[in-house]
């Protein structure tokens, strides 16, 4: 499914996030970025040694040895990938019980977006952040992920961005989502 929004691509596909050739990839990663599983081990096992070799070097030189907080991200090249970049970010972890968690995940994809668009990149591909291993549920995090991506698009000049669903039924939940939201507008 695709949906123009001032004269941006918003594009819901299903698929494997190391195969997609936009510009820029985002990874769902835990704070230390030293890889996972999930999407994140298939990022760094698709890309190769160097990936993590650049991710230690900002650990250590960008964050001075600290974890990169969740909401926050940043950019490193793609290696083997066929995306020239990767734009790590750290998702929140779900517990129901904080209502910080929402602002987190919304941060995800903005922080995501604002790094993208400074360094000139014009297409970006988004898994559905938290949504594994953090356990956030997807139907909250759907609306959370095209809310963000929609209000980005509003306001700036971007290209595209495609959110790259793993499953069907993830997919099915999302596009449910955007028609919603764009018979809402
Ligand atoms: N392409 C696209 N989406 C994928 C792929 C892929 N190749 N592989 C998995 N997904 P998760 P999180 C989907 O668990 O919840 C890691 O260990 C998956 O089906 O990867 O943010 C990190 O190191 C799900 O829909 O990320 C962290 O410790 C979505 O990606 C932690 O997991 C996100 O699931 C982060 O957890």
């Amino acid at each position: 499914m695709k949906a123009e929004i001032n004269g941006n691509t918003l594009e819901l596909k299903v698929g494997d996030i190391t195969k997609e050739t936009t510009e820029a990839i985002v990874n769902a990663a835990n704070g230390t970025l030293m890889g996972g599983g999930g999407v994140d081990g298939a990022i760094h096992r698709a890309a190769g040694e160097e990936l993590l070799e650049e991710c230690k070097m900002i650990r250590k030189e960008k964050l001075h040895g600290d974890y990169l907080p969740t909401g926050e991200a940043v950019i490193t090249k793609g290696y083997n990938l066929p995306a020239k970049y990767v734009i790590h970010t750290v998702g929140p972890i779900w517990t129901g019980k904080s209502e910080t968690e929402e602002m987190k995940l919304r941060n995800c994809y903005d922080n995501a977006l604002q790094l993208a668009k400074e360094r000139g990149i014009t297409s970006i591909s988004f898994p559905s952040i938290s949504t594994g291993v953090y356990r956030y549920p997807v139907k909250l995090a759907s609306v959370v992920a095209l809310t963000t991506i929609i209000e980005f698009l509003k306001r700036e000049s971007f290209g595209k961005v495609v959110m790259t669903l793993f499953s069907e039924g993830d997919y099915d939940v999302y596009k449910a989502a955007l028609e919603r939201l764009l018979q809402e507008e």
